[in-house]
């Protein structure tokens, strides 16, 4: 029995099983990226953002603004912290230079 075959702490032979160990990775926490209605911010605004900083199709973004206009609120993405706050940002950003109310918040993704 040669010295790799034992234990280094005891010196007691080893099962001759090899098993693998892995560094344990964590999935990062998720936010859900919220759209929120209003009574002013035009329906088309809305559709462009969707585009533009959510990269949805124009159907998907027509149905996101249509779900968002009709139940008040809507997921326009899930993304870790930091790429949904800066998501919020850009879109807050460009609403207030149009000067619409539209609003848009982050919510921490239950599922994970
Ligand atoms: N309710 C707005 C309107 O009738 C449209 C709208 C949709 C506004 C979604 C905000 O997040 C929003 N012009």
């Amino acid at each position: 029995m040669s010295r790799q075959d034992k234990n280094p702490a005891d010196g007691t032979p080893n099962s001759g099983v090899v098993t693998k160990s892995r560094a344990k990775t964590k999935k990062p926490a998720m936010y859900k990226v919220l759209m929120l209605n209003d009574d002013y911010t035009p329906m088309e605004f809305v559709v462009h953002v969707l585009e533009r900083f959510f990269a949805k199709s124009h159907e998907d973004a027509v149905r996101i603004m249509l779900h968002v206009h009709h139940r008040g609120v809507g997921v326009c993405g899930v993304f870790t912290y930091e790429i949904a706050e800066t998501k919020v940002n850009q879109v807050m950003d460009l609403a207030r230079q149009h000067q619409h109310p539209l609003q848009c918040t982050i919510e921490k993704d239950g599922t994970e």
